[in-house]
């Protein structure tokens, strides 16, 4: 199966940002926007994982979760990767949270699994580019918004359902939770 690690904001916090992207959003209905009831920070993206890794990684991700501390976050403001990914940026224990996903990387790679070795960029994506839809109007328009602090207590293992949501989007499945406990 598709998965990935992740944290994922609180619904106070999903509605905060819910709210102040609804305009942007509506001003570009040409970009393929996630939905909020998915919004999640991806700490590993794994891909396929068969049934065998997926017990090993479980053990070990159970372990790396008791090793670090709940962390306060906040969304706030905006990025992109080019034109290819609009995103919220996260503030806050950011620092915490790259030790969180390295280890989970490194757990994920003691399990076998192939993760990519580029550095870790924390974000929250809010849409997916358009070919020939420039996004830097859209990150300027969102630039404002400033939301509260919320603290990730938890980490999520996520399946990822290909071509089974709205409009064949993926649909997100939390297959595992532990505590974050250190
Ligand atoms: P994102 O973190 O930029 O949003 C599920 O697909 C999640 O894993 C998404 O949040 C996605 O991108 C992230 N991800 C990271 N690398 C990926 C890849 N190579 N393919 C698909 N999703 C990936």
């Amino acid at each position: 199966m598709r998965l990935f690690v992740a944290v994922t904001p609180p619904p106070e916090a999903v509605e905060e940002l819910r709210a102040a992207a609804a305009a942007v959003r509506s001003a570009h209905p040409d970009l393929r926007w996630t939905r909020p009831e998915q919004w999640h920070l991806t700490l590993a993206f794994l891909g396929e994982v068969d049934d065998r890794a997926r017990a090993d990684l479980t053990v070990r991700l159970a372990r790396a979760a008791g090793r670090h501390p709940p962390l306060p976050l906040a969304l706030q403001g905006a990025g992109r990767f080019g034109d290819r990914v609009l995103w919220t940026r996260v503030t806050g224990e950011v620092a915490g949270l790259k030790r969180l996903a390295a280890s989970v990387q490194a757990a994920a790679r003691r399990a076998r699994l192939a993760v990519e070795d580029r550095p870790y960029r924390p974000h929250l994506t809010l849409a997916r580019g358009r070919e020939g839809v420039a996004l830097r109007p859209v990150v300027d328009a969102l630039a404002g918004f400033s939301g509260s602090t919320w603290t990730a207590t938890e980490l999520h293992v996520v399946r990822s359902h290909l071509g089974a949501g709205p409009d064949r989007t993926s649909r997100h499945e939390v297959i595992a939770t532990w505590p974050l406990a250190g």
